[in-house]
């Protein structure tokens, strides 16, 4: 007897040790980014947004016993490596939630494969405005749509600059770039600006010569460009050695300082709307900001709104009483209100894309600055 009680409180010691009180859960989050191609700039930056806000949820301990996990992966800019990607999330990794992919172009592929199997996507880049959320309840939107920046961008440029006639540049092989272009035509037709020409190009060009040279000699007051950041930064460069001086407006893809470093000078006096206020005073930029600077990170609108994402999920876990499943995040996506993020107070709308206040900004010297 008195053996056995022995052992008994051996037993009983041996499990308090091995099986303690709050079990961590670990929550996984797929990121499917734009490690390589043309939209690699972009990409690199998202990832960097993600690993931090991670990191900072993980040591604050605020989901509790939940530990987050990201998994990145590659899309390749493409809608094949997306596909895959999505697929190894899906069924072998067997994610809670997805971040991604990089690119509009990508998600009309990949997103379809979430809403089939039931896994919780934020996109956290995607602008094109139709057909993103419209896939189904499961697909959520953090980025703004160019048509809830554009308009309003151009109007305050409008405002300040004074312009009348506008020349058009867009990418027509791209769901992201043509949708763009979409919303910089009728923006321009609703503030009565006169387009001069409109002149398109694709992906794997590289000479835009031709285009700008027929679209200045029509004497516009401002260059309105749909592009990706390759074809941005070329674009930007090649009208300056023609000789423009004048403002140049780009859409959501010129919004990364690859612009700036590719055109170096010739991309001052470039304009472009933006999810992001970087001069925000607000609580909660004011601490992204510290923190990445101590992690030597110079952060733009992707590295931010790719952060916000990470955090629009851990509010989800949070708001499902900690719970990490599939479907706890995406009711948990729906009691996501107002939430303090480096982007302003977050709230998705009825259809699942974000809301919270854009920005404008301008190249000037060497940096993007914030339009007052
Ligand atoms: C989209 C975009 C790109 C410019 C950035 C990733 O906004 O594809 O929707």
């Amino acid at each position: 007897m008195r053996f056995a009680g022995r052992m008994s409180l051996a037993v009983i010691v041996a499990l308090a040790f091995a099986a303690p009180a709050s079990a961590k859960q670990t929550v996984k989050i797929g990121a499917a980014l734009s490690m390589t191609g043309p939209a690699a700039a972009y990409g690199a930056n998202q990832k960097v947004g993600i690993q931090a806000a991670v990191e900072e949820i993980n040591k604050s301990g605020a989901l509790k016993d939940v530990v987050l996990e990201a998994v990145i992966e590659d899309d390749a800019s493409t809608k094949e490596q997306g596909i895959a990607v999505f697929q190894r999330f899906i069924n072998k990794d067997r994610v809670a939630a997805i971040i991604g992919p990089t690119l509009s172009n990508t998600a009309y592929a990949t997103n379809p494969l979430a809403q089939q199997a039931k896994v919780p996507v934020v996109a956290v880049s995607n602008t094109a405005p139709k057909g993103i959320t419209d896939i189904g309840d499961y697909i959520w939107r953090v980025s703004l749509t160019e048509g809830q920046v554009i308009p309003g961008a151009l109007k305050t440029l409008q405002g300040k600059l004074g312009f009348k006639k506008a020349g058009v540049l867009y990418g027509n092989d791209d769901a992201f770039t043509q949708a763009g272009y979409t919303v910089m035509k009728s923006a321009l037709a609703d503030l009565k600006i006169e387009v001069v020409a409109e002149q398109t190009f694709a992906k794997p060009d590289r000479d835009y010569n031709a285009q700008l040279t027929s679209l200045l000699a029509l004497k516009p007051d401002i260059l309105v460009v749909s592009a990706l950041i390759e074809n941005a930064s070329g674009i930007v460069a090649q009208a300056r050695q023609l000789g423009w001086t004048g403002p140049i407006f780009g859409g959501n893809g010129f919004n990364n300082p690859v612009l700036i470093k590719n055109a170096g000078p010739a991309a001052e006096g470039v304009y472009v709307g933006t999810a992001w206020n970087r001069s925000s005073t607000d609580e909660a930029n004011t601490k992204f900001l510290a923190s990445m600077k101590a992690r030597g990170v110079d952060p733009d609108q992707f590295a931010t709104q790719a952060y916000v994402g990470v955090l629009v999920v851990a509010e989800a876990i949070k708001q499902a009483g900690n719970k990490g499943g599939r479907d706890d995040i995406k009711a948990g996506f729906a009691k996501v209100m107002s939430l303090s993020t480096p982007l302003g107070k977050f709230s998705f709308l009825p259809n699942r894309d974000g809301d919270h206040t854009p920005a404008v900004q301008v190249v000037k010297d060497g940096k993007f600055q914030i339009l007052q």
